[in-house]
């Protein structure tokens, strides 16, 4: 027997010289040390042995045992070292191909117009306020001079939050930035209520309203509120200072028409209108009717203006409120205003 697992030894490393890849290295391994090879059939006969051949046979089937997996294991490290070789040896480095270009970042079209917009109101001497979106129905509406149950509160259609015991005072998701005038005119007004200074102020947020989602209306948006008081703004103020960032924003060539209109906060009012030039004023599906309406505006009511701290026979002031995804979609000529909080990158990469 130990001649035989001599011969087995022999055997089992001549094979071994002849394997050249991973699965044959596996059929070898199955065949001398696998559960049924001899080497193992040994190890189980040996209980049969005499008292003297059983020592003997057991060390060297041991020996035999080792032998093979230490000779299993550098042969699989030497066909490992193989395939690497060959694999090195028909690899190829082009070192003049261009580089794979890095996928950049971008501002999101609303950051972009909002960023822009902050830039000609600055250079026009106007400071940034920003105040909170959950609202107050006295701030969002009652000191904007909508009473409860004013028929103008429903031109601004509203989440109410569901907080019990609030009465006549909810909560809600502000349906405009206007109720920041009230905020930035009582913050300035109390830093000198006899004699408060003058404001001019941008208010720029995101608003809410319950409303029919359409091509040129979303449920959330971004609007660009502008307060202006001092003593003797008139209304020719607010007109160049709204076309005056009409031409910076799309160029000496903009066109801007005022429409008379009706806001409780406001008198007069006016809607404020962009030529739209995607169709030169024909029609078309950014606009509809050539023109966009982009905002609201209006010489400050002088109910608000107190509301605010503000003494009406001493100080004037004049106010506005843009839709700020309604100019992107003119600037950029975009169609559809949902295409902006959908998130498809093939519309954010143009940008
Ligand atoms: C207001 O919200 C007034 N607070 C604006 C204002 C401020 C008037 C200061 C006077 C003085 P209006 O509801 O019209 O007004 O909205 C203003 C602008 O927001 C609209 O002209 C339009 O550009 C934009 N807008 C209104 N509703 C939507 C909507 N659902 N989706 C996108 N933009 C809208």
């Amino acid at each position: 027997m130990l001649n035989e697992l001599q011969d087995l030894e022999n055997q089992a490393l001549a094979a071994l010289e002849h394997v050249q890849d991973e699965d044959a290295l596996e059929a070898w391994r199955v065949m001398y040390l696998g559960r049924s090879s001899r080497l193992m059939q040994v190890f189980g006969e040996l209980g049969k042995l005499s008292k003297e051949e059983r020592p003997q046979v057991g060390q060297k089937a041991n020996e035999v045992k080792k032998t093979l997996e230490t000779a299993l294991a550098s042969r699989s490290e030497a066909l490992r070292r193989m395939a690497l070789e060959r694999a090195l040896s028909t690899e190829r480095l082009d070192v003049t191909l261009p580089g794979r270009p890095f996928a950049r970042g971008r501002l999101h079209p609303d950051t972009q117009i909002l960023r822009e917009l902050y830039q000609i109101f600055r250079e026009m001497g106007f400071q940034i306020y920003r105040s909170r979106e959950v609202e107050t129905d006295e701030y969002n509406f009652q000191l904007l001079n909508f009473p409860i149950g004013h028929p103008a509160r429903d031109m601004q259609d509203t989440y109410f939050l569901d907080v019990p015991g609030r009465g006549d005072n909810p909560l809600l998701l502000r349906t405009h930035t206007s109720p920041g005038q009230i905020h930035a005119m009582r913050a300035l007004a109390a830093l000198n209520p006899e004699d408060p200074p003058p404001v001019r102020m941008i208010l720029p947020g995101m608003v809410y309203r319950y409303e029919q989602v359409d091509a040129r209306h979303e449920t959330q948006f971004d609007q660009l509120e502008g307060l202006a008081v001092g003593p003797g703004i008139t209304f020719s103020d607010l007109k160049g200072t709204l076309s005056e960032m009409a031409r910076r924003l799309f160029g000496p060539q903009a066109r801007t028409r005022f429409r008379a209109s009706y806001f409780p906060f406001t008198e007069p009012s006016a809607e404020f209108d962009i030529q739209c030039f995607q169709c030169g004023g024909k029609g078309c599906a950014v606009c509809g009717s050539g023109w966009l309406e982009i905002g609201g505006s209006g010489m400050v009511h002088p109910v608000v203006l107190r509301n605010g701290g503000y003494d009406p026979s001493r100080y004037t002031g004049f106010a506005f409120g843009f839709g700020v995804q309604r100019i992107a979609m003119l600037k950029y000529g975009i169609p559809d205003i949902r295409y902006f909080w959908e998130n498809d990158l093939r519309f954010l990469e143009q940008f």
